[in-house]
């Protein structure tokens, strides 16, 4: 299997997270990266760099403003003055247009790149500074490389990246995300391999921003199992079991909500269920996310290494070309681990299931 990768992912720095106001160590860090693209080039597979991605495959799924936000916001903040004034150095926002504020019209474009953040962003916690456009880009550009790959014939690509995307929407950032890889791989995989394809969430939060971007189209379903929001859980706001999709994306849209402490039994049903939803596809995207694990910091789950290559294993008797793109989970120690597992799951039952 080939791997794709590049040493650009590992240039956004964070560097904190700015939660209930308060500067706090941040989890998505570069590292992460590393240790899965070792760990899966020690198991033999192959790592391949990116080919750019283009313009017309980011505005597939993003608006234009949210893209040309993330890759000049860094420089405007500098230009701003912020970092010395009043010592902000990385770009956060600090007001929010809700949608009442303007009696349901658009809001304007603030002349403020403070408050223009605010109109992009959706939380605090997720910050931009030197680098991070050039590891946003990197990640959307391993991600469609790894279509490339599927639609040249590979049975499945894996696209190691971070930033994490499955948070980030049509038009807002957050949750550490910033465009969303497995959305812009999914859209990229319908003309060529024809529709539907669908994306299979395992990361332990919801993927809001996907499930945002594909909610009234029938030719990219979405599932998700993860950690049930109405627990008290990000993205808090959305991840309930009655989103089902609307107009022609009604009933393409799955969410399985479960409780704090699951273990592997019942999230691996939710997985079944996440594939039933996925049957009659194409091709299908895995948003691997590995923070479902039971030691991970950001997430109350207890799933484990051997429900992780079990996932694999029911994804790859599938037997459908696959996409598979990193999305979180934050033990260093066990991240690549856990990656691995589920590689070794999905590549074991693949070999031998119904496509060959
Ligand atoms: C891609 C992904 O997994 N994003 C996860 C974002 C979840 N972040 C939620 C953060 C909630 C506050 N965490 C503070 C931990 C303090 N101990
Ligand atoms: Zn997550």
């Amino acid at each position: 299997m080939k791997v794709v990768y590049s040493p650009d992912l590992t240039r956004h720095d964070p560097a904190a997270e700015i939660w209930v106001g308060v500067r706090i160590v941040g989890t998505e860090v570069a590292r992460r990266v590393e240790l899965v693209a070792a760990a899966t080039e020690a198991q033999g597979h192959q790592l391949v760099a990116p080919r750019s991605v283009t313009a017309a495959e980011l505005e597939a799924v993003h608006d234009p403003g949210l893209v040309e936000f993330l890759r000049t916001a860094w420089s405007r903040w500098q230009e701003s003055g912020y970092p010395r004034e009043p010592g902000q150095d990385r770009v956060v926002p600090y007001v929010f247009p809700l949608y009442s504020f303007s009696s349901g019209r658009p809001p304007r474009r603030p002349a403020s790149l403070a408050a223009l953040a605010g109109l992009y962003a959706f939380d605090t916690m997720t910050l931009i500074g030197p680098g991070s456009w050039e590891a946003i880009e990197a990640a959307a550009s391993c991600a469609v490389t790894a279509v490339d790959l599927v639609v040249a014939g590979e049975q499945v690509a894996f696209a190691a990246v971070r930033p994490p995307g499955h948070h980030a929407g049509r038009d807002f950032y957050g949750g550490s995300c910033y465009l969303n890889s497995s959305a812009i791989a999914a859209s990229r995989l319908v003309a060529p391999m024809g529709e539907p394809v669908s994306v299979i969430d395992l990361d332990a939060h919801h993927g809001n921003g996907t499930q945002q971007i594909f909610y009234r189209r029938a030719d990219v379903r979405y599932g998700s199992v993860h950690i049930d929001p109405a627990a008290g859980y990000f993205p808090h706001f959305l991840g309930f079991a009655d989103e089902r999709g609307e107009g022609p994306g009604e009933g393409s849209n799955l969410n399985v909500p479960i409780p704090p402490g699951t273990g592997d039994r019942e999230w691996l049903s939710a997985v079944g269920q996440l594939r039933d939803l996925a049957e009659g596809s194409r091709a299908i995207v895995v948003s691997l996310g590995v923070d479902a694990w039971s030691g991970d910091p950001e997430s109350p789950l207890e799933v484990t290494h051997d429900g992780y290559r079990t996932a694999g294993t029911l994804l790859g008797e599938m037997g459908l070309p696959t996409v598979i793109v990193l999305e979180g989970g934050y033990d260093l120690a066990e991240i690549a681990a856990l990656t691995t597992s589920f590689l070794e799951g999905f590549l074991g039952a693949s070999s031998t299931g119904p496509s060959g």
